[in-house]
């Protein structure tokens, strides 16, 4: 028996792959009279039948399921963010950050295309996320600045890269493996989008270890399903101010004796920030009453 990892499933044949080779695998009957299902990221025992073929024996249990991508085990989602063109979308980053946190995944906050802006300004957008305890990295899929630090973060880990579309998250990963030859640019904007539908799910298997999903960028997401006084816990800088304001159920929208408008004008709490809190608080709480 070898253990390996599906990186991924198509046709009925699961591709998985086990110390120095991908194997083509059928599944062992009982998975089919059981219904257990089996995604991309699960992690198997196999029984090898000739050189390339084998039978999937068993799925361990799974630490996380991530349903878009359909992936699991996910244990870190790499938030790409370009600093130009597009610009940094913050609302969008942030509610990536809520997503992540949400789904178990701990989140790395990728500042691409870190050739085109001056120092400073890298310096500073990722100054404020790391200031809210986020583990953030300025990159140059062009330049290769930061390139190395991804590749730690990857490794011997499974990943997955989400953000906007054209913020370089396929130029990062090819510059991280030149072989991955993953479509970059304009044109794969639209095939990548039109082909999304129909492709499956694909583990790539770095060779320095690690697996990671490429995904085709998007704009928009909803928020989990959260209750209002949960908000607050998918924003790490506010953590500090849990239980310490005036009221033990304050929601920090300018309630007497909250001490999340001290922070806010020492700086301790980026305003940015703090508006998409409330963003985000004011949505929960419209969607807490259509229930
Ligand atoms: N100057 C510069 N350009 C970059 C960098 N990374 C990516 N680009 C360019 O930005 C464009 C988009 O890059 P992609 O890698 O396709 O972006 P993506 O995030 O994969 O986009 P989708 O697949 O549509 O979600 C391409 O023209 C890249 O050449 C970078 O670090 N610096
Ligand atoms: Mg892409
Ligand atoms: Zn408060």
């Amino acid at each position: 028996m070898l253990e390996g990892v599906l990186i991924r499933g198509y046709g009925g044949f699961y591709y998985i792959q086990a110390g120095d080779r991908v194997w083509e695998c059928s599944l062992r009957g009982k998975f089919r009279h059981i219904g257990q299902s089996i995604l991309a990221g699960d992690r198997v025992l196999i029984r090898p039948l000739s050189e390339k073929r084998a039978v999937v024996e068993s799925v361990q249990p799974r630490r996380s399921e991530l349903i878009r991508p359909p992936i699991a085990n996910v244990d870190q989602a790499i938030i790409v963010i370009s600093l130009i063109a597009p610009s940094p979308d913050r609302r969008l980053l942030d509610r990536l950050l809520v997503m992540a946190e949400y789904s178990g995944i701990e989140p790395v906050i990728c500042f691409n295309k870190a050739d085109l802006v001056p120092e400073e300004e890298s310096r500073r957008l990722s100054g404020i996320y790391r200031r809210a305890d986020y583990r953030t990295m300025i990159t140059s899929a062009v330049s290769g600045t930061g390139i190395e630090e991804v590749r730690e973060a990857l490794k011997d880990r499974i990943s997955v890269f989400a953000g906007p579309s054209g913020v370089g998250k396929s130029s990062l990963l090819n510059a991280l493996q030149p072989g991955l030859s993953l479509k970059t640019g304009a044109v794969s904007q639209k095939i990548g989008r039109g082909r999304h539908t129909t492709r499956h799910v694909e583990l790539l298997p770095l060779d320095f270890g690690g697996w990671v999903a490429d995904t085709p960028g998007f704009s928009v997401i909803d928020l989990p399903r959260l209750k209002r006084e949960e908000v607050a816990d998918y924003f790490r800088e506010l953590s500090p101010f849990y239980g310490r304001c005036q009221f033990n159920s304050c929601l920090h929208r300018g309630e007497p004796g909250c001490l999340v408008g001290l922070g806010l004008q020492n700086g301790e709490i980026d305003r940015e920030r703090y508006e998409n809190y409330r963003l985000f608080l004011e949505e929960t709480v419209t969607r807490e009453r259509q229930y």
